[in-house]
């Protein structure tokens, strides 16, 4: 194919000498010193740093309401299990999340998805379970997708209705996880909905041996699983993920040394989530020594929720990721790129300039990587290409 655009003279992480990348037909056609094309319009970056677009593997965007009454009430003292179990929590954001259609969910989530994209970020994964019900779970995904339409950004979507209980359950959690959970998989991956199942492994919402049945369920339908688990307490949801063969587990601040190597060994991506760690005060940080030792990738995402990570900047995410759990600059840039991509079952799509992969790009004013790392309240974004498109 022809090449369309040469952006010349760009810095790579890592690379020493400046880059050229070329695209054609909205992918990468080329990355390397001195490409040439007759055709092609030649942009040039003026020596600035160039990173893949970003990617958020892990976001709650997708919600009605706000919770910054518990917010409140946990500076008061109340912890998030507390609240949870006193009606509030999930089930607060499940109200608010029932009273909007779809196009109510598309214009509450805007916001927080411009945010996002004005970062550089170009993948955002969409997640379900506000709804709790299987009309309004599907309202949750259907807003999910209509966002790729209204912005130049790529949607994946995750099924997650085993979130919390919802208070007007007909039976326990087994009859919900068939009832609702599975029940309204099947009607959400006939709509087209679907790119990922999950779930919230925890005390305080549901156990691996409630969750199998739904695991099972979507590798008869051949979906990927992930997981929330080991974030609260350790309840062994990873070596059910493990299992599965899931694309990530996520939060594991409470991880076990048996729960890396299981994942270690299932090839399953950490989705760390300082966010969520940082809202809600917690002490016990995932164990990324122990991953890093494991050679375990790890990204990085912002959780972005009402309740527990009301975060919708992956800059600020990058800064927390080092200084709260010690990732590296390298570490935590991969996080939200190669590393975020793999997540998503997107390794060969995006998150990467490398021949062949969508050309997902950002154009940063700064030298040098660290410094989208070490700062924080400073966006230094140039210019965001997404499928070969600049914005603007
Ligand atoms: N992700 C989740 O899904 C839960 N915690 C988390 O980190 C709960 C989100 C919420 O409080 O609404
Ligand atoms: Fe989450």
């Amino acid at each position: 194919m022809a090449i369309d655009t040469i952006w010349k003279n760009a810095r790579a992480c890592g690379a020493g000498a400046p880059v050229d990348i070329a695209v054609a037909g909205g992918r990468i056609a080329g990355v390397g010193p001195g490409l040439t094309a007759s055709e092609a319009e030649v942009v040039d970056c003026g020596g600035r740093l160039v990173t893949p677009a970003f990617i958020d593997c892990h976001s709650h965007i997708v919600h009605g309401g706000d919770r910054t009454a518990e917010f409140e009430m946990r500076l008061e003292g109340a912890s998030y299990e507390q609240i949870a179990r006193a009606g509030g929590g999930i089930v607060e954001t499940m109200r608010a999340t029932r009273a909007l259609d779809a196009d109510g969910l598309v214009a509450a989530a805007l916001p927080r998805v411009d945010a996002l994209l004005a970062e550089g970020v170009s993948t955002i994964e969409v997640k379900s379970g506000y709804g709790l019900a299987i009309e309004p779970e599907l309202d949750m995904l259907r807003a999910a997708r209509r966002i790729e339409s209204l912005r130049p950004v790529r949607i994946r979507t995750s099924w997650l209705a085993a979130h919390a209980m919802p208070p007007d359950a007909a039976g326990d959690k087994a009859d919900y996880i068939r009832d609702v959970a599975i029940a309204g998989l099947n009607a959400a991956v006939a709509e087209g909905l679907v790119d990922a199942v999950d779930a919230f492994c925890e005390g305080l919402a549901f156990s691996p041996g409630e969750i199998e049945p739904l695991f099972a369920r979507a590798a008869a339908l051949g979906l990927p699983v992930r997981l929330h688990t080991e974030q609260l307490t350790r309840s062994g949801g990873a070596l059910l993920a493990a299992r599965y063969g899931a694309l990530s587990v996520d939060h594991f601040e409470h991880a076990a040394p048996e729960d890396i190597a299981a994942i270690a060994a299932s090839g399953s991506v950490a989705v760390l989530l300082p966010g969520a760690f940082y809202m809600l005060r917690m002490t016990q940080a995932p164990p990324v020594a122990a991953l890093r030792a494991a050679g375990v990738p790890m990204a990085l995402a912002t959780d972005c929720n009402p309740g527990s990570s009301p975060i919708s900047s992956l800059l600020l995410t990058l800064n927390m990721g080092a200084v709260l759990f010690g990732m590296t600059v390298r570490e935590c840039l991969d996080g939200v790129t190669g590393n975020a991509a793999r997540a998503l079952g997107l390794r060969e799509e995006t998150g990467r300039l490398a021949p062949g992969l969508s050309a997902d790009f950002t154009l940063w004013d700064a030298e040098r990587p660290a410094e989208l790392v070490g700062r924080a309240g400073l966006n230094p974004i140039h210019r965001r290409v997404f499928r070969g498109m600049p914005d603007g």
